[in-house]
């Protein structure tokens, strides 16, 4: 568990981004969306609103770290968090600020990828 948290920690910090400017897939890195990262990773425990998206098209870690990073910098979003083997992504966000279909917008403009709305748990 702790391992667990240390291996995310890693991912998430820019200064510790494995692929040093080229992920293993072979995009860039996009340094400037890393750095924009500042929204909590602990989405549980975070406030507002929840929504878990269905992520197509990432193939590594670095593609989590893409999506998370596009995610965060969206106005509005408390935290967010990315498994790249799952395509799941887990949203934290204030629904005054934003929404669903703004999540989905932000992970589509990085061209590579292609969110949905996973299917509502009742
Ligand atoms: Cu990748």
């Amino acid at each position: 568990m702790l391992r667990t948290f240390a291996v995310l920690a890693l991912l998430v910090s820019p200064s510790a981004f494995a692929c040093g400017g080229k992920a293993p897939c072979g995009s860039s890195c996009d340094m400037a969306a890393h750095a924009d990262a500042t929204a909590a990773d602990d989405v549980a425990a975070a406030a507002g609103e929840k929504v878990t998206l269905n992520v197509s098209g990432m193939t590594c870690g670095s593609c989590a770290s893409r999506v998370t990073a596009a995610l965060k910098a969206v106005d509005g979003v408390n935290a967010a968090k990315v498994d790249h083997a799952t395509g799941v992504a887990s949203i934290a966000f204030d629904a005054a600020k934003t929404d669903a279909d703004a999540l989905i917008a932000a992970v589509a403009e990085l061209g590579k990828f292609q969110a949905k709305k996973a299917e509502e748990q009742s």
